[in-house]
Formats: structure tokens, sequence, C-alpha cells
């Protein structure tokens, strides 16, 4: 099964959605197999966001990451990656579906409430940056008899 990096961010923390986002997610069939909350330390933020090293958002970003806690999983499931980046919607939340995590919870592409891993090499490459092998768990959930064909 493939796996994904899904980060509840400190606005959405904050604002009391880490339920609303985990009952969509398994809502959907996939399996939460990590979980923990954690202030990022800033080592940890610029690898998980190294591709935006240098651009005019990275240090406006770097400190929203790092103003609270935040809400660190890894889901597993069939085409995990672009099924929660679908279910996350667009960057900026004003442009992001109705529907979508970004398009119903969330109004500015600085405050949008939620990271999810962009490729599954992203996702491997994030998950081995915030989680040790130790903390994945892996087990059958009792409806996944059902969920596939
Ligand atoms: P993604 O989170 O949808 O993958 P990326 O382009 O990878 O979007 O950007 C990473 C994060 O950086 C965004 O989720 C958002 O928090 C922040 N960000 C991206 N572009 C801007 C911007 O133009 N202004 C402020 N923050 C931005
Ligand atoms: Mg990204």
């Amino acid at each position: 099964m493939d796996r994904t990096f899904v980060m509840i961010k400190p606005d959405g923390v904050q604002r009391g959605l880490i339920g609303e986002v985990v009952s969509r997610f398994e809502g959907k069939g996939l399996k939460m197999i990590g979980a923990k909350l954690e202030l990022l330390p800033e080592e940890r933020v610029v690898e998980q966001y190294r591709e935006h090293l240098g651009k005019p958002f990275f240090p406006g970003l770097k400190q929203y990451i790092m103003s609270g806690p935040c809400f660190l999983m890894v889901w597993e499931g069939r085409d995990v990656v672009p099924v929660v980046r679908r279910i996350v919607g667009a960057t900026d939340p004003a442009e992001a579906e109705p529907g979508s995590i970004r398009g119903d919870l969330a109004l500015d592409i600085g405050r949008n409430v939620i990271h999810a891993s962009d490729s599954p090499e992203s996702a491997r490459r994030e998950i081995g940056i915030h989680f040790r092998p130790s903390e994945l768990v892996g087990y059958t959930r009792i409806d996944e008899a059902v969920l596939y064909e």
C-alpha cells in the first residue's frame, strides 16, 4: 500500500480542526499508521520545505509553521498521495474547490491549515524527516475486507 505524509499546520491545530481533518481521511477509508503532536524544530521545517528555500514567502512560511504545535500523520491506502492531495485542495484556499479541506476551512494561502506530500517520492522523503520506522504501526483495519474490490 502507498503512504503519504500529512500535517495539520498550527492554524488548524489552534482552530480545533484536528478531529474534522482526521475524520475526512478516516471516512474515505484511509488508514492512519502514525501520528504525533509536535512543535517542529527549525531544521525539520527547512528540510520539509527545502524546495521553497529562497522564495519570498519562505521566512513567513517558516515562522508560521514554527508558531505552534503541528499534528503530523502518516496515512496509508491505494493511491493515497493523489487521493489525499485532492481531499486537501488547491494551495490557495480562495481557489480550492468547495468540499476540499482548504476549500471548506481556509481563506488565506499563508494560513491554509494542512500540508500533504505531492508525490510518492516526496512522501517517502517527508515521512523520513519526521518519523522513525518504529513510530509507524502496521495493522489491519476491520473494514479493509470491504473497502477494496
Ligand atoms: P502545497 O502546500 O499545496 O504543496 P506549495 O506550493 O508546496 O503548496 O507551498 C508550500 C506552502 O507554502 C503552502 O502550503 C503555503 O503554506 C505556503 N505558500 C506557498 N505559496 C505561498 C505564497 O504565495 N504566500 C504565502 N505562503 C505561500
Ligand atoms: Mg508542496
